[in-house]
C-alpha cells in the first residue's frame, strides 16, 4: 500500500463529544450504559490520541441541564486545557432539544408557548456557549419536532413556529455578532413517529421561506436519507448545488432500519465511496463529521478503533477517488457515454423563439439513438474491481 491513511488537520475529521462519549445505553433505555461514562476533557485526550482535527457539542454534553455555576466554570476550564494540550478544535456546536422531558412534544414547534419559549432560551445559551468555544456552525436537529398523530399538532402550525424560532435565532446570531452558519438536519422519524422536514431536500425547500436564508443551510446526514430509503449523495449533490453545505454527518446504515448511526463506511461502501468522491471532486472544505457511534460490544480501546476507523475508510475511499479519476480507461468509457455531439450545440442553452422553432422541426433518429448500448454494466464492474484493489 503506497498511500498515506494518516488523519491530519486539513482532513478537517471531528467527532461529536456524544460519539465516542457513548456509555453504549441504547436510545429506548433497554440497555445499561456498558462503558463508564468520561469527562468531556478525557473524550478531547482520546480523539487527540487517535488523530481527529475537531470536537463538537450539544450544551449539554459539555454542560450538565442542572449543573450549578462553579461547577460549569470548572468543566469548562478543564475543557479548554484539554483543547490546548491536544490542538483540538470546536468548529461545530448544537443543542439538545429532545433529552429532557420538557420536549415531549417538542421544542420549537411544541403546541406549548413556555415549551417554545424554553427552547428559544435553551438554543441562545446554548449559541453563547458554542461561541466561547469558537464554533462558527450551528446545527438544528429536531429530534422531537414532529408527531405520532396530527389529530390536535397541525403541520403548518409547526412550520410556522419553527420558522419564527429560526428568524428569532437568525436576529440572535446578529445581534452577538457570532457569525455563526445554521445548518439542519433531516430525519424522517424516530424518535417521533414522523419528523417534520424529514428529508434534506423538504429542509432546503424550507429555507428559503425564512427571513435570512443565507445565514442558513443543512447539514444532511447518511443514516437519515438512508433510514428514508433515499440515494445520500444525490442529497449533498442537491444541497451543494443550492449552495447549502454547511456542514455533513458522516456515519453508516442499513436501509429502511432504526436510527443505527455505525461507523463510515461499515455497511455501505459504494455509496460512501461516491459520497466521498464527490465531497473530494467539488471541493468541499467543510468538516467531515462523524456522528456516529460504536458498538455496543466495545471498550474504549474498541472506541478507539471506531473512530480510526471512520477516518481510515474515508482516507481510503478519497485515495480510490483519486485513482477512480486517473483510470484512463474508466474516463474514456465515461467520456464515451456522454456521446458529446456539437451538432446539438445549437439547441442547448438559453432560450430564443428561433432555437425553439428550429428544435421543434428537426427530426431525431429514435430507435438510432436508442440503441445505443452504455456500457454503465462494464463501467460498475471496473469500480468494483477499483475498490476491491484489482485494477
Ligand atoms: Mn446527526
Amino acid at each position: 500500500m503506497s498511500f498515506d491513511l494518516t488523519p491530519k488537520p486539513e482532513h478537517k475529521f471531528t467527532f461529536g463529544l456524544w460519539t465516542v462519549g457513548s456509555t453504549g445505553t441504547d436510545q429506548f433505555a433497554t440497555t445499561f450504559p456498558i462503558r463508564a461514562g468520561k469527562s468531556p476533557a478525557d473524550i478531547v485526550r482520546l480523539l487527540g490520541e487517535v488523530g481527529a482535527y475537531g470536537v463538537n457539542f450539544h450544551d449539554n454534553d459539555l454542560i450538565p441541564l442542572d449543573a450549578t455555576p462553579a461547577e460549569t466554570e470548572a468543566i469548562k476550564k478543564d475543557f479548554r486545557a484539554a483543547l490546548k494540550e491536544t490542538g483540538l478544535v470546536v468548529p461545530m456546536a448544537t443543542t439538545n432539544l429532545f433529552s429532557s422531558q420538557i420536549f415531549k412534544d417538542g421544542a420549537f414547534t411544541s403546541n406549548d408557548p413556555k415549551v417554545r419559549a424554553y427552547a428559544l432560551q435553551k438554543a441562545m445559551r446554548g449559541m453563547d456557549l458554542g461561541a466561547e468555544f469558537g464554533a462558527k456552525v450551528y446545527v438544528f436537529w429536531g429530534g422531537r419536532e414532529g408527531a405520532e398523530t396530527d389529530v390536535a399538532k397541525d403541520p403548518l402550525e409547526g412550520l410556522k413556529h419553527f420558522r419564527e424560532a429560526l428568524n428569532f435565532l437568525c436576529e440572535y446570531n446578529n445581534s452577538q455578532g457570532y457569525g455563526y452558519k445554521f445548518a439542519l438536519e433531516a430525519k424522517p422519524n424516530e424518535p417521533r413517529g414522523d419528523i417534520y422536514l424529514p428529508t434534506t431536500g423538504a429542509m432546503l425547500g424550507f429555507i428559503e421561506t425564512l427571513d435570512h436564508p443565507e445565514m442558513v443551510g443543512v447539514n444532511p446526514e447518511m443514516a437519515h436519507e438512508h433510514m428514508a430509503g433515499l440515494n445520500f449523495m444525490h442529497a449533498v449533490a442537491q444541497a451543494w448545488d443550492a449552495g447549502k453545505l454547511f456542514h455533513i454527518d458522516l456515519n453508516d446504515q442499513n436501509y429502511a432500519r432504526f436510527d443505527q448511526d455505525w461507523r463510515f463506511g461499515q455497511q455501505s461502501w459504494k455509496q460512501s465511496f461516491f459520497l466521498v468522491k464527490f465531497l473530494e471532486d467539488v471541493g468541499y472544505t467543510g468538516s467531515r463529521h462523524f456522528d456516529a457511534h460504536a458498538f455496543r460490544t466495545e471498550d474504549y480501546e474498541g472506541v478507539k478503533e471506531f473512530a480510526r476507523g471512520c477516518m481510515r475508510t474515508y482516507l481510503i475511499f478519497k485515495e480510490k477517488a483519486r485513482q477512480f479519476n486517473e483510470d484512463k480507461e474508466l474516463q474514456a468509457l465515461i467520456a464515451e457515454s456522454k456521446a458529446e455531439d456539437k451538432s446539438m450545440e445549437k439547441f442547448s442553452g438559453k432560450f430564443s423563439a428561433e432555437k425553439a422553432a428550429e428544435l421543434k422541426a428537426f427530426t431525431f433518429d429514435r430507435n438510432a439513438i436508442a440503441s445505443r448500448g452504455l456500457r454503465y454494466e462494464k463501467m460498475d464492474q471496473m469500480l468494483t474491481d477499483l475498490m476491491m484493489g484489482l485494477r
